[in-house]
């Protein structure tokens, strides 16, 4: 890998990290070289994940975070995923024009990425992405993403301090959501504190929360308004006061977590591209044949085609 790229990289040169960041997702001829310069370089940023509903104000707020952020001098980059828009998709555009604010701000890169269409799954595509920021150097890693089903379960491990943010309104929600986000959350932010029902959703979060949660504590509740960014600055003061109390024995357990399941995923994808390999389509075809036949289980099948990549 060319000195001069990482060079770039790392002084923030906005063109050269989109370049890196749509090589690296796309996977494309050279981004495992990249990666691996850029990777003896991480490790240094604190990476936070926002996660949310649709509409409940997650990006307002980062935008808020972002401008208290840099009047602190800290460089941020904020990583929106998006679930179903392609990057010129109206949802995505309004995200970047309410991030404008932010971004026009020195040292603070906004990507935007769809979870589709991605060659092994957003997991991976957003945990090099997050290793790039990581790299180049900013302060802080912002990763926005709409909690759907298994997708805020598996930001857990890419990301150092999860926040759900919340709204008036959900409290009858909250039950449903206990055994699964309420239990990996580390902040709950209950945005749109302007709306009528924020007490209710306060009292329902403290009476329901996990008492085992290692993080608790009177403030990991916190009200906002991301709109005139009220509460924001607590908020930053709970997130600051989060990574100077979190251990970095807490941390590198989580990189170790994350690393051996990238491990495995990327091991998966290389075995599945194997598989659809020209390689072995003859031998497929043959045992197909044998399967559809009822002579040979496909489960056997299966165990005779990895044999021939080698692998019992
Ligand atoms: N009343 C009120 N509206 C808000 C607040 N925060 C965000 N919104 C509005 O909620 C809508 C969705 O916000 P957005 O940040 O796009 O939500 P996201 O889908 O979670 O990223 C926008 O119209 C925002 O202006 C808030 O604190 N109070
Ligand atoms: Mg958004």
């Amino acid at each position: 890998v060319d000195p001069d790229l990482i060079k770039k990289i790392c002084a923030f040169d906005d063109r050269t990290i989109a370049r890196a960041a749509s090589l690296i997702e796309d996977r494309s001829t050279g981004y495992l070289d990249l990666l691996q310069s850029l990777y003896p370089l991480t490790g240094k940023a604190k990476i936070i994940g926002i996660t949310g509903a649709p509409g409940s104000g997650k990006s307002t707020l980062i935008n808020s975070l972002v401008l208290e952020l840099t009047k602190k001098s800290q460089s941020v980059a904020v990583i929106a995923v998006d679930p179903s828009s392609p990057i010129t998709d109206g949802a995505v555009l309004g995200d970047r024009i309410r991030m404008k604010a932010a971004s026009e701000k020195q040292k603070v890169f906004v990507r935007s990425i769809s979870s589709r269409g991605q060659r092994g799954g957003i997991s991976l595509a957003l945990a090099d992405l997050i290793d790039l920021f990581d790299a180049a150097g900013f302060n802080y890693v912002i990763v926005e993403t709409v909690g759907v089903g298994q997708v805020e379960v598996d930001i857990r491990n890419l990301v150092d301090l999860l926040l759900l943010v919340m709204t008036p309104g959900m409290g009858d929600e909250v039950q449903a959501l206990k055994a699964g986000i309420l239990e990996v959350a580390d902040v709950f932010v209950i945005n749109k504190s302007d709306l009528a029902g924020a007490d209710i959703l306060n009292a329902i979060l403290r009476s329901t929360l996990p008492a085992s949660k290692e993080w608790v504590d009177q403030d990991n509740i916190i009200k906002t308004v991301a709109t005139s960014a009220e509460g924001v600055y607590d908020l930053l003061t709970q997130i600051e006061g989060y990574f100077l109390r979190a251990s970095t024995i807490r941390i590198e357990q989580r990189i170790k977590t994350l690393a051996d399941k990238r491990i495995l995923d990327e091991a998966l994808l290389i075995i599945s591209d194997l598989l659809v390999s020209s390689k072995l389509s003859a031998e497929r075809l043959t045992l197909l044949d044998q399967c559809a036949s009822k002579q040979l289980h496909p489960g056997l099948a299966a165990k005779s085609i990895l044999k021939s990549l080698g692998i019992k």
